[in-house]
């Protein structure tokens, strides 16, 4: 059997045991960024979810706290579920959450520091008008959950968006308060979408139009110009939609630029393992952070057994974009899907990539690559992948290949691919973030001294590389 300590990431936050999912209720307060998350203290399979919390001046170094909220009252007795913290504009923080109750109702809830001097804010206390919400007419009552933090307009209101579904539509409900107490339900919904099912963890924001800090949740007018971001996490098929649009503080409703590509239908934060994802803005260097959930994908047995040394490289390589034109090549029928083979493809170009946590005699390797291919539209399509079909050794792994096709402007002379290796992560972030993939992988023979990089290329025609650089990381 495989030793589960080479596989404990370093420098990506995990608990020091046991289960944990959801990112909930980042934050910044007094100096402090402070993270919660839908955590077992009990195992390391989901049940009896609590908030766990844990805090860092770097966002690298964790120091972790004592449970914030556990489920001690009857509205959240099956489990103190996901949530998000908003910041008063008098400095005070409040967190609102789901709670699922005995009988398995949701319904939202209040908690507020203790102590507001302590910056750790070790201690919550739950408010007693608890709960608050429970689900509406129309919506069932285990389809009602996931408060995002609330942002103010310009009426003096706070209004929070909640993820819901009326049959097989997934939607957006928002509600309105003064004091975080009382709350109206608005009689239009945020977004909607058929088909989509039931919309969790659902998070919006808004962008600068002119700018690349981040904003503040709040700043939904004025003078700056915004687009919002709308994301939905999909538990049919566990993947993060999100999609670009404007709000209307009129309507009180948002609208996609692009309906083609609305949420739930197009674009995905990332092609790979990440769920249940959450931001929140950072004051102290006015950048907005997204936190989100590499579930293992190894068998829940593994998972019991580790319970719960050093492989974390920082990798970022760029390829000459090959002279397609030149090339009389046959065209490839078959549209270049991840999964048909992964990395051991043998087209014209490519695959060409990296190989990483690869073994010495390569019976264990995790290939990231691309692919190019030539339509029926003679046009080259461009598709990355991630493939962990050779990752690991050990039974029970998830060997899904992940990956997608990017649009490559024609003045573009260069893929690039940066790579962050932590131990049982593999992030993939192509041509600067035009796409993310994130994968997990379990080698058992490439850890430490054994574990390899390689460059490689399967295809019949040559790819140059032009730049490579690897870093390796200390321990955080
Ligand atoms: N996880 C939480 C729910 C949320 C789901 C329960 C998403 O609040 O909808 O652990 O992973």
């Amino acid at each position: 059997l495989p030793s589960f300590a080479d596989e404990r990431t370093s420098f990506h936050f995990q608990p020091e045991r046991n289960w944990m999912n959801d990112p909930n209720g980042p934050m910044f307060y007094k100096g402090y960024y402070h993270y919660f998350y839908q955590y077992n203290p009990d195992a390391a399979v989901w049940g009896n979810i609590t908030w766990g919390h844990s805090v860092s001046t770097d966002l690298i170094h964790w120091h972790h706290l004592e449970l914030a909220l556990v489920p001690d009252q009857w509205y959240d007795v099956e489990g103190v579920w996901s949530g998000s913290a908003t910041i008063l504009p008098d400095g005070k923080p409040v967190i609102l959450y789901t709670g699922s109750s005995n009988e398995s109702l949701q319904s939202q809830n209040k908690a507020v520091p203790e102590d507001l001097s302590d910056p750790l804010l070790r201690k919550w206390v739950k408010v007693s008008q608890n709960p608050m919400l429970v689900p509406p007419p129309g919506i069932g009552h285990t389809d009602f959950r996931d408060p995002t933090t609330a942002w103010l307009e310009s009426d003096g209101l706070w209004r929070i968006a909640i993820g819901a579904k009326e049959g097989t539509t997934g939607l957006a409900l928002v509600y309105k308060t003064s004091d975080f107490l009382n709350w109206t339900l608005q009689r239009s919904f945020l977004h909607q979408i058929a088909g989509t099912g039931m919309w969790e963890c659902v998070d919006f924001y808004p962008v600068s139009l002119t700018g690349t800090n981040g904003l503040d949740t709040s700043k939904v007018q004025g003078n700056q110009l915004v687009k919002h971001v709308l994301k939905a996490s999909l538990g049919s098929n566990k993947h993060d939609y999100y999609t670009i649009g404007t709000y209307s503080t009129d309507l009180k409703t948002f609208v996609a630029d692009d309906p083609t590509r609305d949420v739930g239908l197009g674009l995905r934060y990332d092609y790979g393992k990440f769920y249940a994802s959450k931001t929140f803005y950072d004051p102290a260097q006015e950048r907005r952070i997204l936190w989100g959930w590499a579930n293992e994908s190894d068998s829940q047995l593994d998972d019991i057994k580790k319970g719960w040394a050093s492989v974390q490289l920082d990798i970022e390589v760029t390829f000459k974009y090959p002279d397609v034109q030149t090339l009389d090549v046959p065209l490839e029928q078959k549209e270049c899907v991840c999964s048909q083979g992964g990395a051991a493809q043998r087209g014209v170009f490519g695959p060409f990539g990296l190989l990483v946590l690869a073994a010495d005699d390569l019976v264990e390797q995790t290939a990231v690559y691309f692919y190019l291919t030539l339509r029926p539209n003679g046009k080259w399509m461009t598709t990355v992948c991630s493939d962990q079909s050779r990752s690991s050794l050990a039974k029970g792994i998830d060997r899904t290949v992940y990956g997608t096709s990017i649009n490559i402007a024609p003045k573009e002379n260069f893929l690039s691919l940066r790579l962050i290796v932590d131990h049982s992560i593999v992030e993939t972030f192509v041509q600067q973030g035009i796409a993310c993939i994130t994968s997990r992988v379990y080698p058992t023979l490439a850890v430490e001294r054994d574990a390899h990089v390689l460059l490689f290329n399967n295809g019949s025609e040559s790819i140059a590389m032009h730049t490579l650089e690897i870093w390796q990381m200390s321990n955080a």
